[in-house]
């Protein structure tokens, strides 16, 4: 029975955890397509995350609304204002008052899936989406729990890299993906990229599906993903194997792959050492 209510709980419908995204931008409209498809639009209509957006333009005082203005010391572009920023952002944590307050800024910690895990046991979080050439300084340290940038490249405005955490962290929710929860056993999660996949036909402009995958024997199966993850981070993402806790089991394969490449190789020497006789 659930205490509150004294209505009996329905394993399948109770909701264990709850997340609200709360978006301060002067851009609100760039967020209506996005939240209105796929994962995220099912995460909201099932009432896994409440996401809204607010204006920051609503919190300038002035009569043209201004969130803007030229830098002191000079040079081109302009700096976001600090009062409509901080009273966006005061109004948004007493909302929500367990929120984390992240600023998208390009000098921010670079985000990764070990900080989606960490930002997705928060009960909330305010994203603030800076635009022209900054913030004023002097907003961060007080009102800013996270500085996170998502990568090296220069953007026009912190609203994609809020999406893109919004869109990251949401998936880690339970419930969010839907019953199966794959979540748990995708890419990263084990420090690998992800096996190759297939689906029909059976044979696609000359190419056939690994025979393995049409046996129907699990093991071999799961075998042959484990080479596959292992093979595909080696070629494309070695920095990851490199960081990564090998098992036996991994080590086992890549043990069989470099004899393998040795025996091609004394081959090829012997080879090469009759050439020159
Ligand atoms: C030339 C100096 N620029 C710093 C690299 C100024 C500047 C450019 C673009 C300041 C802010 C922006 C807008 N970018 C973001 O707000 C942003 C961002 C990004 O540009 N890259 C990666 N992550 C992020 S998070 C927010």
């Amino acid at each position: 029975m659930d205490p509150i209510t004294n209505q009996p709980v329905n394993q399948l419908t109770s909701q264990l955890k709850t997340m609200y995204f709360k978006v301060l931008t002067i851009f609100p409209e760039m967020f209506d397509p996005f939240w209105a498809h796929g994962i995220i639009r099912r995460a909201i209509e099932h009432q896994i995350i409440f996401t809204s957006t607010t204006n920051i333009r609503d919190y300038a005082r002035d009569r043209h609304q201004v969130t803007d203005d030229r830098p002191y010391g000079g040079g081109s572009g302009m700096v976001m204002k600090p009062e409509p920023l901080a009273g966006a952002i005061r109004m948004a944590t007493r909302e929500i008052p367990a929120a984390g307050t992240v600023l998208l800024t390009p000098q921010g910690r670079p985000f990764d899936q070990n900080m989606a895990r960490e930002l997705a046991a928060l009960d909330g979080l305010v994203l603030i989406c800076g635009r022209y050439e900054g913030v004023d300084e002097r907003i961060c340290h007080d009102l800013i729990d996270y500085e996170i940038s998502i990568g090296d490249y220069v953007l026009t405005g912190g609203e994609l890299a809020a999406m893109i955490i919004v869109d990251a962290v949401t998936r880690l929710i339970p419930g969010a993906l839907g019953g199966q929860d794959a979540a748990q056993n995708d890419s990263f999660s084990n420090g690998l990229l992800e096996h190759a996949h297939y689906t029909r036909p059976r044979n696609y402009e000359g190419r056939e599906v690994p025979e393995v995958l049409l046996s129907g024997h699990h093991q071999e199966i799961e075998r042959w993903r484990l080479e596959s993850s292992l093979m595909r981070t080696l070629l494309k993402r070695s920095d990851l194997l490199r960081q990564k806790n090998l098992d036996r089991k991994e080590i086992k394969i890549l043990e069989k792959w470099q004899q393998e490449i040795n025996e091609v190789l004394e081959l090829h020497h012997k080879k090469e050492g009759k050439a020159l006789m």
